[in-house]
């Protein structure tokens, strides 16, 4: 979303009349377009946003460092931001979405608060926290995807009931770069550490979470009203999907969420998607202009992105940058999750994707 230093300075290279020129207009706030037409207006995209990969192996040791200089209430979400190499500085991993993992150990509480910004929860590592949206609470296990709608009050925590609980780490999607793009960002926080628990845990799945919708409701809000989807469910769709069909020669077996009362997204910013590929599978290239953030469930396997390998095995997230192409392998079943702003493209009719 930033523009390009590129984009802005004439280069010193210019005729020495025309730079000339260029200074004596620069002080009315005036550029001239066609030293940097090129770079506003591209034959493709070249993202800044670069592939990249983060080994939870590696940070986990400094999240978990990380409680022992801040608490969650404090910190008001303790996360360390996985920033893109390619933007440091920018708390983006593409050019339109952040990702970041949150820590939150037992018996502690990221206090209500709510926020333009949408965000999506994918369970990395632990159990036996929840979180609270619109007074019903859902228990995080590995592998859930949870839906923070845009200002919706939230609180997460984690009651430490348990006696084998322990940390636990979500990967946090939310649409930040967008939202700051557009400054349309409002947030508050809320008057109560944590709101009050006023619907039975499960409600929302029962109403809606079975192909099938409560009959005199009528839909106003633009997310899914389903704001947990576990992953005991969406694994065993991918499981019946490869005892039944062949997969798909460039992402194995690829479902994306929805919003059952749309058939569209579960959220306006960010699609998320859950695929399967087999052992021993060398997908097939391809791309697309939707900048896409993995996180991995299960299995070993080698993301090639524009002829980079980033080996991955579960709990790893990698970035694959808008038009980058990409070719998944697996040296195991392997599952991935991940999400991508296009749904946000789709609405303005610029998105792109091409299979090689
Ligand atoms: O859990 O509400 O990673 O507000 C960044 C901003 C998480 C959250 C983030 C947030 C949250």
């Amino acid at each position: 979303m930033q523009t390009t230093a590129t984009a802005a300075a004439p280069p010193a290279t210019a005729a020495p009349e025309r730079r000339a020129y260029y200074d004596r207009i620069r002080p009315y706030h005036l550029a001239p377009l066609w030293e940097a037409l090129h770079a506003l207006v591209p034959r493709e995209p070249a993202s800044p946003c670069v592939p990249a990969l983060w080994r939870y192996a590696e940070i986990r040791p400094f999240l978990m460092e990380s409680a022992t200089l801040i608490t969650a209430e404090e910190a008001v979400r303790r996360v360390l931001v996985l920033e893109n190499p390619g933007m440091p500085g920018q708390s983006c991993t593409t050019q339109s979405l952040y990702a970041g993992l949150q820590l939150i150990m037992p018996g502690e509480v990221a206090p209500s608060h709510r926020h333009v910004q949408s965000a999506l929860r994918f369970i990395v590592d632990g159990r036996g926290a929840y979180t609270t949206v619109g007074g019903e609470r859902t228990t995080m296990h590995p592998g859930d995807f949870i839906i923070t709608p845009s200002w919706d009050w939230h609180d997460h925590g984690h009651e430490a009931l348990q006696s084998d609980s322990g940390p636990v780490v979500w990967l946090d999607g939310l649409d930040i770069p967008l939202v700051r793009f557009f400054d349309a960002g409002f947030a508050e926080n809320d008057t109560q550490q944590s709101q009050t628990v006023s619907q039975p845990e499960g409600r929302s799945y029962a109403r809606f979470g079975h192909n099938m919708v409560p009959v005199r409701h009528t839909h106003t809000s633009r997310t899914s009203p389903i704001f947990s989807y576990p992953y005991a469910r969406s694994r065993e769709a991918l499981a019946a999907l490869q005892k039944s069909e062949a997969p798909d020669a460039w992402q194995g077996w690829k479902l994306r969420y929805t919003n059952p009362l749309t058939g569209g997204a579960p959220m306006p910013t960010m699609q998320p998607c859950l695929q399967l590929l087999p052992q021993g599978f060398r997908g097939r290239s391809h791309r697309g202009t939707d900048g896409t953030v993995y996180s991995v469930v299960e299995g070993r396997g080698t993301a090639v992105v524009d002829g980079q390998r980033l080996g991955f095995q579960p709990q790893d997230t990698f970035v694959v940058p808008s038009w980058a192409r990409l070719q998944l392998e697996a040296e195991t079943d392997a599952v991935l999750f991940s999400f991508s702003d296009r749904p946000v493209q789709e609405a303005i009719g610029i998105h792109r994707e091409s299979f090689d």
